[in-house]
């Protein structure tokens, strides 16, 4: 009997402890988005996703003091935004300039480093978004030309006819395309019929390779001189 009561006693207890225990997941709470307004009732997920910061499961509002570090930004465009938190100037594509900091007293540089263009030709100081412009690969902020090989120089001035010599042919290629609205030098206009390297391609060159082929006059350039000379790209 007593054996009994005692086991009644210990299971009403076990009920009783876990209906007062059951734990019951909160998983929202307060959320302090850029520029300090709070929101309530969000998960930190949610919070994280409106470059929140989450202020815990159960917290609220009424309770919580946003108070994120703010400073300047430099946007994508090189102006300045001040008062922001360093993640939403993050999610502007910015650059936070740090904790307390404000327009006044930084200057939004523009980064630049070398560029390679359609061509492989390599051009120095320029910003991601112009390279990108003109279908260029940017080679990371600071770098150089002096530094970066941009892969192939792959035209030989004065070959208009892309056969892989130099010869009568090309001269009279030249001539079909100037005068007679035949294709254009292979693979590149201008760099492969310029023969003599000015930078346009015209009877000179065809009057170019004749001399040299014919009267020991001399040869066309290489790729890397024409390209010097006349400047990137080398696909124009
Ligand atoms: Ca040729
Ligand atoms: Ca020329």
């Amino acid at each position: 009997m007593i054996k009994n009561l005692l086991l009644h006693v210990a299971i009403i207890g076990l009920i009783f402890f876990l209906a007062t225990n059951e734990v019951v997941a909160v998983d929202t709470g307060a959320c302090c988005l850029p520029g300090n307004s709070c929101i309530d009732n969000v998960t930190a997920s949610e919070c994280r996703s409106q470059d929140g910061i989450y202020q815990g499961d159960g917290s609220n509002c009424a309770t919580v003091t946003c108070e994120a570090p703010t400073g300047a930004c430099c946007l994508p465009n090189f102006t300045c935004m001040d008062n922001v938190t360093s993640a939403y100037c993050e999610s502007q594509g910015g650059i936070y300039q740090g904790d307390g900091s404000n327009c006044a007293m930084v200057t939004c540089t523009t980064p630049t480093g070398a560029c390679c263009l359609p061509g492989d030709a390599c051009i120095d100081e320029v910003t991601a978004s112009w390279c990108q412009s003109q279908g260029g690969v940017y080679q990371s902020d600071g770098t150089n030309c002096a530094s970066i090989t941009c892969g192939v120089c792959d035209c030989t001035p004065g070959n208009s006819n892309g056969d892989g010599a130099i010869n009568v042919g090309d001269a009279v290629y030249m001539i079909n395309y100037v005068f007679k609205s035949g294709p254009a030098p292979i693979p590149y206009d201008i760099c492969s019929g310029d023969a003599n390297w000015d930078c346009t391609c015209n009877v000179g060159d065809a009057v170019f390779i004749i001399n040299y082929v014919f009267k020991g006059g001399p040869p066309p350039c290489d790729c890397p001189s024409w390209l010097s000379s006349c400047g990137p790209p080398l696909r124009k």
